[in-house]
Formats: C-alpha cells, structure tokens, sequence
C-alpha cells in the first residue's frame, strides 16, 4: 500500500501522508511514495497542491525516520539524502505547493512543510524544529530553508530550543500564513488553493521559480563552506550524535558530553 494518498479535482492536487500507525514518520519508503506523487502530479493538471495528513491527525509527522538516521560518523543530511531531495523537490515543484498542518510537525517535517510556498495551520498545531536534541549536524541548505520564513530571533529559539512552537506563535513570527478552526481548515485551504488555480498558471510558477532562485542568492565564500563542512563533519563524528539516537530509542533524557 502506498504511503502517500492522492486526488486531483479540478486543478487542485491533494497528496495525504498515509502512516499514521508510524505518525507519518519521513522513512525513504515514504519519502520515495511521496516523490512518484509529485511526478504524478506534475504530468496531471493540477495549478496547486495542497500537501496533509489525514484529517484529524494528532500527529502532522513526527520527522525523519529516528531508525533510519545514518550513523558511523556518515552525513545523516547530505545533498543526495531522500529528506534533502524530498525539500528541493518542492521547493522546485513548478506550482504552488499549500501544507495544511494538522498536529505536531517535528524535525525535518518541519522543514517539509516550511518549504511549501504556503502554510495553513489549526490552533493546536505545534512545530519543532530538533537537530539539537539528537546532535544532528543540520545542512546549511536546511538552515537557509528556515532563514527564509522568519526573524533571527525566533529562529534562534527554535533551533536552541528544539521545543515545540504553538500555531499561534508560528503565525506572529511569519513561519506559516494561517490558523484556521480544525473544522474549516479543509474549506478555507481548498479556497486558497483555487484563487491560486485561477490565475496564470505559467505567471505564478514564474513567480515561484522567481521567489526561489531570489531566496538563495546567498554568496557564501569556499573558505566558509569548508568550515562549516569542518563543523558539521565533527558533529556528525560524535559521541553526542550517538547519544542522542541511543537515548530517543531508550525514552531517557540525552546525557550530552560535548565530544
Ligand atoms: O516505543 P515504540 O516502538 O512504540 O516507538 C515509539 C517511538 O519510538 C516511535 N517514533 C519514532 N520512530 C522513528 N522516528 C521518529 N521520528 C519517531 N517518533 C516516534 O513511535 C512510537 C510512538 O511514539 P511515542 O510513544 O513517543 O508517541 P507519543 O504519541 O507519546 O508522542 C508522539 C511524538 C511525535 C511527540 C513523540 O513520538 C516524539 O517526540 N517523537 C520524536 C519527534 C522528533 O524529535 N522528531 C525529529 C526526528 S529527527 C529529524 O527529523 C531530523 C534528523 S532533525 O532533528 O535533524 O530535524
């Protein structure tokens, strides 16, 4: 059985995460399921793709798959990762891709989602945005990923943090568009998405390409990148990477030694 719904009805694509027995967990097998759906509906009709979990999840998805993080001093995010290519996937989708979040979105899921073009959220949503509780060495693509929705500030608490944020703190800092009652959500997304669908499908994916190509004209200098890379590899290397696994499997609190 697939691990990713799909419907298109009038222009609008809807793409639903299908495992809600592993809460929507990013396995590769998901991610895989969720790339065909994309390729089905770029070779479709659709203007607009509304991307969700089934309607009254608790959880939107809990984030990369814990059990299938790389280990053994391996990049658990590098540029050919399923959840790094699952992210330019769609931020390259030719239309407009709307999440309609439902629930806790953690880790990478977070990313998903704030990679969509926009977001639509119900009160009780929350998002966690989590290397820091696993040791995860974040890509920079993925820091930039959330550089481009909000402020510094917020941005900072989120990562420091990697606590969950209400829906309604998300909205003031400009991390999602919208907080809608759980019983409108579905109403109101599928009305965005046609006053999307209705105007020049070739201006507004101009306009996305446009937005996207804007968004990452950022210069980084070779000497920066390779310290990053330093950085990252050393993380990646750690007994505190270990440890943050280990622990999440082991319901513990992480014993974190800096080393
Ligand atoms: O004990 P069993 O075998 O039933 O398994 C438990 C959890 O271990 C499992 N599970 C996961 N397995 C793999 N990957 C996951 N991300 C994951 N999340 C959960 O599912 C079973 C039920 O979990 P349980 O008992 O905790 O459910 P709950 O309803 O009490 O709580 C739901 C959550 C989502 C609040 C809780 O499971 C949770 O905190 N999960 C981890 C959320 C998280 O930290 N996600 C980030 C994943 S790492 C990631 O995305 C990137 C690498 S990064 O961090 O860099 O962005």
């Amino acid at each position: 059985m697939s691990l990713v719904l799909t419907e298109v009805d009038d222009n609008i694509g809807t793409i639903t995460l299908n495992s809600s027995d592993k809460l929507n967990a990013l396995s590769h097998a998901l991610i895989a399921d969720f790339m065909a759906a994309l390729e089905e509906m770029k070779a479709s009709d659709v203007r607009v793709v509304i991307l969700r979990a089934p309607e009254g999840s608790r959880i939107w998805s809990a984030g990369h798959d814990i059990r299938e993080l790389e280990s053994g001093g391996h990049d658990p995010q590098s540029y050919g990762a399923p959840l790094r290519s699952a992210v330019r996937a769609i931020e390259r989708f030719p239309h407009p891709i709307i999440a309609l979040i439902e629930g806790g979105v953690w880790g990478e899921a977070c990313e998903i989602a704030v990679s969509c073009d926009l977001l639509v959220a119900t009160p009780n949503s929350t998002f966690a945005i989590t290397p820091a509780k696993l040791a995860v060495a974040y890509s920079l693509g993925g820091v930039l990923n959330f550089m481009k929705s909000v402020g510094l500030p917020f941005l900072r608490e989120m990562l420091f943090t990697a606590g969950p944020v209400t829906a309604e703190r998300a909205l003031h800092f400009g991390l999602i568009n919208y907080v809608v009652p759980a019983e409108e959500i579905e109403r109101f997304t599928v009305k965005l998405a046609q006053q999307i669908a209705q105007n020049s499908p070739l201006g507004v994916s101009l306009l996305k390409e446009e937005l996207r190509i804007l968004a990452e004209a950022y210069p980084l200098t070779p000497e920066a990148f390779e310290r990053v890379q330093q950085l990252r590899r050393a993380l990646y290397g750690s007994e505190d990477y270990q440890e943050g696994i280990r622990s999440f499997f082991e319901k513990r609190k992480p014993q974190f030694e800096g080393k």
